[in-house]
């Protein structure tokens, strides 16, 4: 991270409609995309300030707008305790601002009196991360989805990231696929039925919803005290989807005996326990407004997008490290093996998955 990068966020902080100048300004969270600033201002008020990231968001301006209606949409309707993300307006009274470099900027009042976990640490906590995410699709089951921008084309089209995978193997830029070559057989040897719910989707098995998409925990605020939902956080990529991909992405980082990235794979282990916590929460809130085909896709939800995204780090590891960030050169290396050892214990536990979800089912 080079030195002037604080400085250019107190910069840039001048630019959007608050009182006062940046005090305290520093590097925040633990997200692959974008660039976070805790920023304090002299008055005590606390922001986070975002660069977001131009390669990954080609439609910055869609971006913006569907999180200024979704945001919209939801404050109000929340639980009294609860929060929804506000963005802060620039001086020029726009949702965000756009540098002399051509990298948009936007800021949002710090939620204060939450925990972001990078880990699940107990189901307690996994259960409430599921409340939040089942009560924010509930939430925007009356928003007209045609109004959103598609954030990131295709974003969770699982057949395409195979392609995706199989064009970095084929360039092979960086000459690291003959170092990958278990990890690529097996993501490749798991390429049949990666389409299955996308094909549900176009053949209208599957109903298009607002859907969060990147439903990770940290992605989701709960109460430091009491650890009920308080805020869903990372609306970037909220756009038309399928309930299955948010349902899915949240089990595939949280339902996990250890981090996305952890290196000692025998500590790596899909927990039953917590994907039951999960479920629990999120049919709790949203059960009885998904039909009978989502509810049966939500099993294949949960393998299905773990292991796009595990085919999505192994292609950027072979692509150099283009798209997440990394801190060493194999850590999406690292990340892809995590993903690919919780596939398949997802398939050694199918039938017991598809019990619990109908457990739950209201
Ligand atoms: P990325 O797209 O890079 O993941 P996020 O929007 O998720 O960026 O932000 C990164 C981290 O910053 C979050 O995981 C969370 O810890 C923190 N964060 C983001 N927005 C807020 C907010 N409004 N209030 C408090 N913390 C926030
Ligand atoms: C990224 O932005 P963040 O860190 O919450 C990514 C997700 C991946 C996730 C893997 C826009 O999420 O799709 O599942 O990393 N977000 C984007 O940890 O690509
Ligand atoms: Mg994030």
């Amino acid at each position: 991270m080079s030195a002037e990068k604080p400085g250019k966020a107190k910069e840039m902080f001048r630019r959007f409609a608050v009182d006062g100048e940046a005090d305290g300004c520093k590097l925040y969270g633990n997200g692959h995309i974008n660039e976070t600033f805790l920023i304090t201002a002299d008055n005590g008020k606390k922001y986070i300030l975002q660069k977001i990231n131009g390669y990954v968001f080609r439609n910055v301006d869609g971006v913006m707008k569907n999180i200024y209606a979704v945001t919209s949409h939801i404050a109000g309707r929340l639980q009294p305790h609860q929060q929804a993300l506000s963005l802060v307006k620039t001086r020029g009274g726009k949702i965000y601002e756009t540098d002399e470099d051509g990298c948009a900027w936007r800021m949002y009042d710090f939620v204060s009196g939450g925990v972001c976990l990078e880990r699940t640490e107990n189901a307690g906590d996994f259960m409430s991360a599921g409340t939040a995410f089942g009560q924010f699709q509930k939430l925007l089951s009356d928003f007209p989805a045609e109004t959103l921008a598609e954030s990131i084309p295709r974003f969770h089209d699982t057949p395409m990231r195979y392609q995706q995978l199989r064009e970095a193997i084929e360039k092979d830029a960086f000459g690291r696929v003959s170092g990958a070559a278990a990890e690529i057989e097996g993501y490749l040897s798991r390429e049949d039925g990666a389409g299955e719910l996308i094909q549900q989707r176009r053949d209208g098995v599957l109903p298009v919803r607002v859907t969060h998409n990147d439903t990770k925990l940290n992605n989701v605020m709960l109460d430091k005290i009491t650890r009920e939902p308080l805020c869903v956080l990372d609306l970037d990529t909220v756009m038309p989807g399928l309930v299955a991909d948010d349902f899915g992405d949240a089990i595939r980082y949280g339902a996990s005996t250890a981090a996305e990235d952890e290196q000692d794979l025998s500590k790596v282990h899909f927990s039953l326990e917590f994907f039951e916590a999960f479920a629990k929460g999120f049919m709790s809130e949203c059960a009885d407004s998904l039909t009978q085909a989502e509810i049966k896709s939500l099993v294949s939800g949960a393998r299905l997008m773990t292991l796009e995204c595990g085919a999505r780090f192994l292609a950027d590891y072979l692509a150099g490290d283009v798209y997440f960030k990394v801190d060493y050169p194999e850590h999406n290396l690292v990340r892809c093996r995590t993903q690919l050892k919780l596939v398949m214990e997802m398939e050694d536990n199918r039938d017991k998955m598809q019990e619990i979800v109908e457990k739950y089912r209201k």
